[in-house]
């Protein structure tokens, strides 16, 4: 027997990126752990994944390609060869692209793995040299990211682990324990030295439940806080004037702005009391270090982005970066010198594309388009948008068009896969070699293929090898090896990257980036914002080229794409659906949905796997307030319809004093075969745009509900 430990790294799409061992025996993967020496790990993994082993053996793995027998969306297929399978791809391109153009072929894909070789971008290259539409991935924190790099720039932020500095803690629209628990053991720390934490949030999470205070908060309405809180700050002096002037831009503006931002209309707006907001902005204010972490959930809203650059400038106002644990932590994946061009290659691109949003793929694939032929042929990998985007049922209207060529590279037979005409099976992580960057910590990872690839399945990167040979590419750089990828992935001499050599991370599996210690780094404490000015941008330069999706969401395309203008100052724009922007829809759907994360899947992986099914419940979770229940004669268990103009999904009620009454929620992730009608939550949810980055708004959301 050999036995052997591989060091490698959590392909999910989550922000603690988690170091992993594999234990391998005889060639089989029999247990998979948390890194014990990680200092964000700390020998841990989750309920997702401290089964992973069962993930990779699953008897519904997809093992070898397959061909459509049956309808489209039945989910009925036989097996054929891989030659086969890449012949008949490219032979169906070749003939859409002689009869439409390249633009009538759309590839769609997003995080399924995070690895920098087979994630996002894997793709891009191909498909810009095709000249295919592009696909703009605005899925998540794209809003947010431009909001944030128009007000204080493309900073890491505050070095998540400083947290244990902080005195005040505000997670605002963050389910750390469910959504980045192995940030929680700081923020525990913090609190053992004497921190308040304080949670921003319509649900009482399970993060809430442990928070000193938790606000309760109308689901859409966090800008006007924010707005309160800067009013607040500046009528009561509690500035930091100093810093205000060394490092900041447009004080004088923003100060007549948020006049108008009274604690009184704040209140109105998010059913927060008065006393409440002056004491959260007077403790914010007055116990350095404050911190506060943002969620991605407080994008998905009409004014989600104002929401970001209002609570962007609160840090500032009060020199709460100058502490070691002060500021704001949002994404800081911008610490990692991922050769991002290298990556995406924008340069193949034609001069002129077409670019269609991920969010707007019902509507695209019936017709409505910018401009162009129609799709004729779509590529799916890393995503599952049956299960994940809004306005379903036009996602299953189109992929059941005839004449619409369908790819699916897949684990397992998701909700998408089932309307695939060709179904590729693609390796898990432990059947792969990758390195990633985190968008929640500090440390670069080296996932070391632990196992033999299952049956025919193969790692993106060698799709793509396949298919761009298939497609008669002969430039070299598709061809090039995972080692070759691996070395031209990163910008190694970026001094981010001293000390960090590819064979010692490859043994280890993570090396911090050269960032100063945490101990005693305040990134902005003097200043130094990558913004236009190099300040905090109370007043923003960006917003003179008017709305922009942020760099790493889109692939290289630029000027043409500028958008719509933006108010350089922040501003509240209240949710679009909602009692004061549309009495006559809220009278008929009274209630207000969100769809935030389950604790148990990662988006819509692990929805199909019976450990997390176990824990998630096997049927769309949908939580009530009794009160609401009451009203409408549902008890817990009662089967329900959840319905608005734009169409219904069935499941059976929660009833929880834990959501605010007027309040549904439906958290994300179950697979279609988990409701009890067809389809899920994004059968009712709106593909409009918030106001930046062209965030999603699918949390913004009216409906009714009744007893089936
Ligand atoms: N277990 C688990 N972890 C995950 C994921 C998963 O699917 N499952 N997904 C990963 C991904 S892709 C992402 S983007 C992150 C997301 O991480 P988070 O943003 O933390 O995730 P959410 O659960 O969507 O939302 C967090 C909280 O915001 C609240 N919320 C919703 N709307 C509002 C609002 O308008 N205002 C306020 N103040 N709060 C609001 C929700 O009730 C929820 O408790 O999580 C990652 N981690
Ligand atoms: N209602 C609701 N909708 C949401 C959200 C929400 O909170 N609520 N969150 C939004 C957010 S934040 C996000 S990030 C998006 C996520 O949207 P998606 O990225 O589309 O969602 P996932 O469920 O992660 O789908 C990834 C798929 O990739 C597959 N996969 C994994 N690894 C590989 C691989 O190596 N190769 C291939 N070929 N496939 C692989 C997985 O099996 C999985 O089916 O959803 C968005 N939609
Ligand atoms: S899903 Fe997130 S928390 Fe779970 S193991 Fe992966 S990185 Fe860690
Ligand atoms: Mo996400």
């Amino acid at each position: 027997m050999t036995r052997t430990t591989v060091m490698g790294a959590c392909p999910h799409d989550c922000p603690d990126t988690c170091s992993l061992i594999t234990t391998v025996e005889d060639g089989k993967a029999i247990a998979v752990r948390g890194n014990p020496d990680h200092p964000f790990t700390r020998g841990r993994l989750c309920v997702k994944v401290n089964n992973y082993q069962d993930r990779v053996y699953s008897d519904q793995r997809l093992l070898y390609p397959m061909r459509r027998t049956g309808p489209k969306g039945s989910g009925q297929f036989a097996r054929i060869g891989w030659d086969e399978a890449i012949a008949e791809i490219a032979a169906r391109f070749k003939d859409v692209i002689a009869q439409d153009g390249p633009q009538a072929i759309l590839p769609y894909s997003y995080l399924g793995t995070q690895g920098i070789l087979n994630g996002l971008n894997v793709g891009d290259p191909l498909f810009n040299k095709l000249g295919a539409t592009v696909c703009e991935r605005t899925f998540c924190d794209s809003g947010s990211c431009t909001a944030y790099m128009m007000t204080i720039g493309h900073t890491p932020g505050v070095d998540p682990e400083s947290f244990v500095h902080a005195r005040y803690i505000i997670l605002w629209a963050c389910n750390t324990l469910s959504t980045n628990s192995h940030h929680w053991p700081f923020i525990e720390q913090a609190k053992k030295n004497g921190a308040k934490l304080v949670v921003i949030d319509p649900v009482r999470t399970r993060t809430a439940r442990l928070a000193d205070w938790h606000i309760p908060i109308r689901p859409g309405t966090d800008g006007a806080l924010a707005l309160a809180m800067a009013h607040i700050l500046i009528r009561e002096g509690r500035l930091d004037r100093d810093y205000i002037a060394q490092h900041t831009v447009g004080f004088d503006e923003l100060a007549e702005r948020v006049a108008q931002y009274t604690p009184e209309f704040a209140a109105e707006e998010t059913g927060i009391p008065v006393e409440d907001i002056l004491k959260l902005t007077r403790e914010y204010a007055s116990t350095p270090p404050a911190v506060i972490r943002i969620g991605v959930a407080v994008e998905r809203h009409a004014g989600g982005g104002q929401t970001v650059r209002a609570i962007s400038c609160l840090p500032a106002l009060i020199g709460a970066w100058k502490h070691v644990g002060g500021g704001l932590l949002q994404l800081p994946i911008w610490a990692f010198p991922v050769n991002w061009p290298g990556l995406m290659r924008p340069d193949l691109q034609p001069p002129s594309m077409r670019v269609i949003n991920s969010w707007r793929l019902g509507p695209a694939l019936n017709g409505e388009l910018p401009a162009g032929p129609p799709i004729r042929a779509l590529f799916v990998y890393n995503a599952n948008p049956m299960a994940m985007v809004c306005e379903q049922d036009r996602i299953a209207q189109g992929l059941a068009r005839e004449d619409l060529f369908t790819v699916v590279s897949e684990h397992f037979m998701t909700d998408t896969a089932r309307y695939a005409d060709i179904v590729l099976p693609a390796t898990t992580q432990l059947e792969q070699e990758d390195i990633m960057f985190s968008w929640g910590h500090l440390y670069l990872s080296y996932n070391n293929q632990a196992i033999a690839p299952l049956g025919e399945a193969i790692p993106n990167t060698e799709l793509f090898r396949r298919l761009a040979k298939a497609m008669d590419i002969d430039d070299p750089f598709f061809q090039r090896s995972d080692a070759q990828m691996i070395a031209e992935s990163m910008d190694w001499s970026s001094p981010v990257m001293q000390g960090i050599t590819l064979e010692e991370l490859k043994t280890r599996g993570y090396m911090r980036l050269a960032m100063p210690g945490a101990a005693d780094w305040a990134p902005h404490r003097d200043g130094n914002f990558p913004t236009p000015s190099g300040k905090c941008e109370f007043k923003s330069s960006l917003a003179e080229g008017g709305n922009f999706v942020a760099p790493l969401f889109r692939q290289g395309y630029g000027a043409d794409q500028a958008g719509e203008p933006v108010d350089p100052l922040p501003h509240y724009i209240r949710p679009n659906e909602a009692r004061a922007t549309a009495p006559a829809l809220a009278r008929r759907y009274p209630l207000s949905l969100i769809s935030p994360k389950s604790h148990a899947f990662l988006n819509s992986n692990f929805g199909n796997l019976p450990v997390q099914q176990a824990q998630a419940g096997e049927e769309q979770l949908v939580l009530l307030h009794p009160d609401d229940a009451g009203e409408r004669g549902i008890a817990a268990g009662t089967p329900i319809r959840v319905f608005n103009d734009r169409g219904a999904f069935e499941a059976k009620a929660t009833l929880s004093a834990d959501v605010m009454p007027g309040l549904v929620v439906a958290p994300s992730g179950y697979w279609h075969r988990s409701s009890r009608g067809s389809g899920n939550v994004h059968a009712i949810t709106p593909t409009v745009f918030a106001d930046l980055g062209r965030a999603p708004t699918f949390s913004d959301t009216l409906v009714q509900v009744a007893a089936l």
